[in-house]
């Protein structure tokens, strides 16, 4: 039974050298590719997201972990493709048009990857038509949205009804300082997130 616990403390402490060597030692071991990932890597973020939520970490350490996970990844990427390991699903994820903030769509995505999503980064300032293409493209089953400025906000309304009339099948889920989950209901998205931890959780229960 190989032991995850030096791999996750490395990792919720950001290590990204002391990650790449454990994860090249298990890998070496004969350690499963997807093992690795499931017992060692996604529980540790798991762990960073839920002290998160409770205020325990903040962002920084939010981002050193997920840089550490990042390096873990890559180095098992080969491996979990060569044994067709499926990502549960895609989601594509921007920050909404006229706004350029990206720290907190950034954690979002770091903690979707986290939770198993593959995650095409849309980036920031992003039109409703550039949600609907990239969905589409990707086939993505969730599409999320982050907005910094009360000014911008009105854009998710913009993009909820683009993908609506595109037909795209994919849930869209909204978030950041300004957004509310009154707002979330007024425009008819899927789901509203307060924080990043808790919209990993969303986009899970959003495809389940
Ligand atoms: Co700007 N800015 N900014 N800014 N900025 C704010 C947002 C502001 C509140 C500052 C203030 O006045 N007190 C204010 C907005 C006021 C308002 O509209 N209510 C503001 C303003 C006015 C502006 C400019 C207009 C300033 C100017 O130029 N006059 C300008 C606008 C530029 C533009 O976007 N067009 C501007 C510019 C900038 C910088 C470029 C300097 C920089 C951004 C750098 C970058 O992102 N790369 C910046 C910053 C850093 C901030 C503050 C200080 C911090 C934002 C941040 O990154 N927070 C911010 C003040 C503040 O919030 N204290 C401010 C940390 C981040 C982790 O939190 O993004 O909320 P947040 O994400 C959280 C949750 O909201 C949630 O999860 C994250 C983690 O828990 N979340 C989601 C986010 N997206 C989600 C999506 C989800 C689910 C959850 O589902 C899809």
């Amino acid at each position: 039974m190989p032991d995850f616990d030096v791999l996750k403390v490395a990792m919720k402490g950001g290590k990204v050298a002391d990650v790449r060597r454990l994860v090249e030692g298990l890998l070496a071991e004969g350690v499963a590719a997807q093992e690795i990932l499931n017992n060692g890597l996604l529980e540790a973020m798991g762990e960073v997201g839920q002290r998160f939520k409770r205020n325990e970490v903040f962002v920084p350490e939010v981002l050193v972990a997920a840089r550490a996970m990042k390096a873990g990844t890559e180095l098992l990427k080969p491996h979990l493709i060569q044994a067709g390991v499926q990502a549960v699903a895609t989601a594509v994820m921007g920050t909404v048009k006229g706004d350029l903030h990206d720290i907190g769509k950034n954690l979002v995505i770091m903690m979707l990857e986290g939770a198993g999503f593959a995650v095409v980064d849309a980036g920031v300032d992003v039109a409703p038509e550039k949600f609907v293409a990239l969905a589409q493209e990707h086939n993505a089953k969730i599409v999320g949205l982050s907005a910094l400025l009360t000014t911008t906000m009105p854009s998710m309304k913009g993009v909820v009804e683009a993908i609506r009339t595109a037909g795209v099948p994919a849930k869209v889920m909204i978030g950041g300082a300004p957004v509310t989950q009154a707002y979330c209901d007024a425009i008819g998205a899927d789901g509203y997130s307060p924080d990043a931890a808790s919209a990993a959780e969303l986009a899970k229960s959003l495809i389940a």
